[in-house]
């Protein structure tokens, strides 16, 4: 069987509400590889491109606040998680989209709500298929990020790049 990738973010709801760990304690019912975390703070253009397949529905404004962490906190954290199936087997622990039409023991059964506003706020995302998590990992990651090597690299000159190091 072919191990896969797939990308899960602790949405700023989630984190907002101190739910790193029961997620976590969730998503360890996989028994999949965590091979890549961090803590991000999602620019705009991050936002734009991941729900870029979004950017036709009426929420779509919403929805890049929302993940941007306007309505909680202003970080999201994202993860890889790394085995066989992995994509179904994390999508199966989340939950449906809709938070009230979610499974109650998922994730977004169990924590997810529905806004007055009508902003979804589930908690979880993750990715709904291989291709959709190739396209997402490589969004929000480097290869240098993760501990095993998920795609193909390759090695190329970077020539005259700035970056912010330690003073
Ligand atoms: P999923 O995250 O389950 O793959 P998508 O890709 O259809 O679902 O939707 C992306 C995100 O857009 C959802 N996680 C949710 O936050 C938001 N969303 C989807 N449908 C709605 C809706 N009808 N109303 C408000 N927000 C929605």
């Amino acid at each position: 069987m072919m191990k896969e990738a797939t990308l899960v973010l602790i949405k700023p709801d989630g984190l907002k509400k101190s739910l790193t760990g029961n997620v976590l304690t969730r998503l360890s019912e996989t028994k999949l590889d965590i091979v890549a975390v961090k803590i991000v703070r999602v620019s705009r253009k991050l936002a734009e491109e991941h729900y870029s397949h979004m950017k036709d529905k009426p929420f779509f404004g919403e929805l890049i606040k929302y993940i941007m962490g306007e309505f909680h906190k202003k970080k999201v954290m994202a993860m890889v998680y790394w085995g066989e199936k992995a994509t179904a087997k994390v999508r199966e622990i989340c939950g449906s989209t809709n938070p009230e039409e979610a499974d109650a023991v998922s994730i977004r059964g169990a924590y997810g709500r529905i806004t007055t506003k009508g902003v979804y706020e589930n908690v979880i995302h993750a990715s709904t298929d291989k291709v959709e998590a190739e396209r997402e990992i490589k969004l929000w990651f480097g290869p240098d990020d993760i501990i095993v090597d998920v795609y193909p690299t390759k090695i190329a000159q970077v020539a005259k790049t700035e970056k912010r190091v330690w003073a």
